[in-house]
């Protein structure tokens, strides 16, 4: 009952959730219009995710794994809404108290905004959008609250302007956010050129090698695209027409270069088995996965550019303004470091890269593996400084032996007598000579390989033991071609890359 004492807060706090959720709603619409990439809202959470240090970076993807991002949106939301009806209680004192609460959320939507790579002055106009939204409609709606208020004889038909001025504003609102979303929906757009797309020398098919390991529960030798793990720091995914797609390379070498797609896939396609691990995988866990990539040696362009003999690293950086610096001898020694334009067969799916990524065997992601790639400066370590090595993370990051048990599953109850176990291992760009096992720390038994065409990808492995009735230890460790065995010295990821044996407690019965 508006106008009299009691629930009298309410309305106007209602007044200020509504104005804000218009605002939200007009801002969305109209970056998705202007094919800006994020609406502000999310722009403001990459910011958060940018300014949070690397420790806690860390310890939210690995806690919340792929629901960071929502759960900070979410966060974001609900801190808002307090925020809106906060503008709305204001309102009861005055015009311009509540004016206060829009202009300086505005103004975090605008520095958010700005601080995106590559802002440029239409990237404002969905946050001035919103503004206008806040401030009109929210006036719009305190004018019917007041109305009540002067004329307590008109109570009930008050009422109903206020509930028809907030219904048209509600229902505007989410009009124009949907018909915002139907005029650019520039993603969909992405995706039917990413599905049409057909790159020549990309073969859909090739068998993986013929692997003699069998055995059920165990991660496939090749990693389904839909499988594969996903670690990048964008809420959304950049949606880049093929056509639209460059690669500047530039810096320390004698002639720059700007590459378009057409130019990359006109040169020589290599393909290549190439397992790709994040620096944050725990000792056992999925951030692992093995891929047949297509692409085109950065050896053989960089060598076609003239590199200074002064360079050491090559900064890249993605079309959200990612970085990473990486070791130049990787990308010019022998080994099939590329720009890669697909991903077991097809053109890379849109949230691993596409059109265009970085791949390079033997180092961990956060310092190669730059998705949606759009910049390379030829440089030196001393000069360039990327994303996660400015939050402490080692500047060089070869990746680290490393093996996994998959089946039996810790905690599995399995029958006593012969038990398989098996799993995968993998030291890239040095290989897997041997995979042991250890049962209660008697001796160390060696397992079974599968085949691997290179050094770079995975193996995975199996061996046969036999388990008493009772509670059992398993342990695993891999020892590579360069003879270094795998250490039980346990160790987290930060700085360059978790250690120690991944290690399962069953029951035989
Ligand atoms: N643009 C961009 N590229 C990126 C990242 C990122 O946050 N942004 N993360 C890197 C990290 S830490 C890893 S482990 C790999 C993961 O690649 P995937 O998501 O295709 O598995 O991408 C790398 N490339
Ligand atoms: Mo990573």
């Amino acid at each position: 009952m508006i106008g009299h004492d009691t629930g009298r807060r309410a309305p106007w706090a209602l007044a200020g959730v509504l104005a804000g959720l218009a605002g939200l709603a007009t801002s969305y619409a109209a970056a998705m219009v202007l094919t800006i990439r994020e609406s502000p809202v999310v722009a403001v959470a990459e910011l958060v995710i940018r300014l949070t240090p690397g420790e806690a970076a860390e310890r939210a993807i690995s806690v919340l794994g792929h629901l960071d991002k929502p759960a900070l949106v979410l966060g974001i939301l609900v801190i808002l809404v307090g925020l809106f009806a906060l503008a709305g209680r204001l309102a009861q004192r005055g015009f311009w108290q509540p004016q206060v609460v829009w202009f300086a959320l505005a103004g975090v939507g605008l520095a958010a905004v700005l601080a995106q790579r590559g802002a440029v002055p239409t990237d404002v106009i969905p946050v001035l959008v919103g503004l206008v939204t806040w401030v009109t409609a929210h006036s719009a709606l305190n004018d019917a609250l007041r109305r009540g208020r002067r004329r307590p004889d008109l109570e009930s038909s008050e009422r109903r302007v206020f509930v028809m001025v907030a219904g048209a504003i509600s229902l505007a609102a989410v009009g124009i956010a949907v018909g915002g979303r139907v005029v650019g929906a520039g993603r969909r757009h992405v995706e039917a050129s990413r599905r049409l797309l057909r790159i020549p020398g990309v073969t859909r098919r090739q068998p993986p090698p013929a692997t003699s390991v069998d055995l059920a529960g165990i991660a496939p030798w090749q990693t389904p695209n839909e499988d594969f793990y996903l670690i990048d720091t964008t809420l959304a995914k950049p949606t880049i027409e093929p056509t639209e797609w460059s690669l500047r390379i530039h810096g320390l070498v004698d002639r720059e270069l700007v590459l378009s797609f057409s130019d990359l896939v006109a040169r020589e396609l290599t393909e290549s088995w190439i397992t790709l691990n994040c620096v944050s995988n725990e000792v056992g866990g999925g951030l692992v996965g093995n891929a047949r990539w297509s692409g085109v040696r950065l050896a053989d362009l960089l060598a076609d550019l003239g590199v200074s003999a002064k360079a050491d690293a090559v900064l890249q950086t993605s079309e959200d303004g990612w970085t990473c610096v990486t070791p130049l001898a990787a990308l010019t020694d022998d080994r099939d470091a590329m720009l890669a334009v697909a991903m077991n067969g097809r053109p890379l799916p849109i949230e691993h890269g596409f059109p265009v990524r970085t791949v390079v065997p033997g180092l961990y992601g956060y310092v190669s593996a730059t998705k949606w790639v759009v910049d390379m400066e030829v440089t030196t370590f001393d000069d360039a400084m990327g994303y996660w090595t400015d939050k402490g993370w080692s500047a060089l990051g070869p990746v680290k032996i490393a093996s996994r048990i998959d089946v039996p599953q810790a905690g599995d109850d399995v029958p006593a007598g012969e038990l398989a176990i098996g799993g995968v291992a993998w030291h890239q760009h040095t290989g897997i000579e041997a995979v042991e096992v250890q049962v209660d720390g008697r001796e160390w038994e060696r397992a079974d390989l599968g085949d691997a065409p290179s050094v770079d990808p995975w193996v995975q492995w199996r061996v046969t033991v036999d388990v008493p009735k009772g509670d059992h230890t398993i342990r695993v460790r891999a020892i590579g071609k360069d003879g270094q065995t795998q250490t039980d010295v346990v160790r987290a990821p930060d700085p360059d890359g978790s250690t120690g044996l991944h290690t399962i407690g069953i029951s035989a019965g």
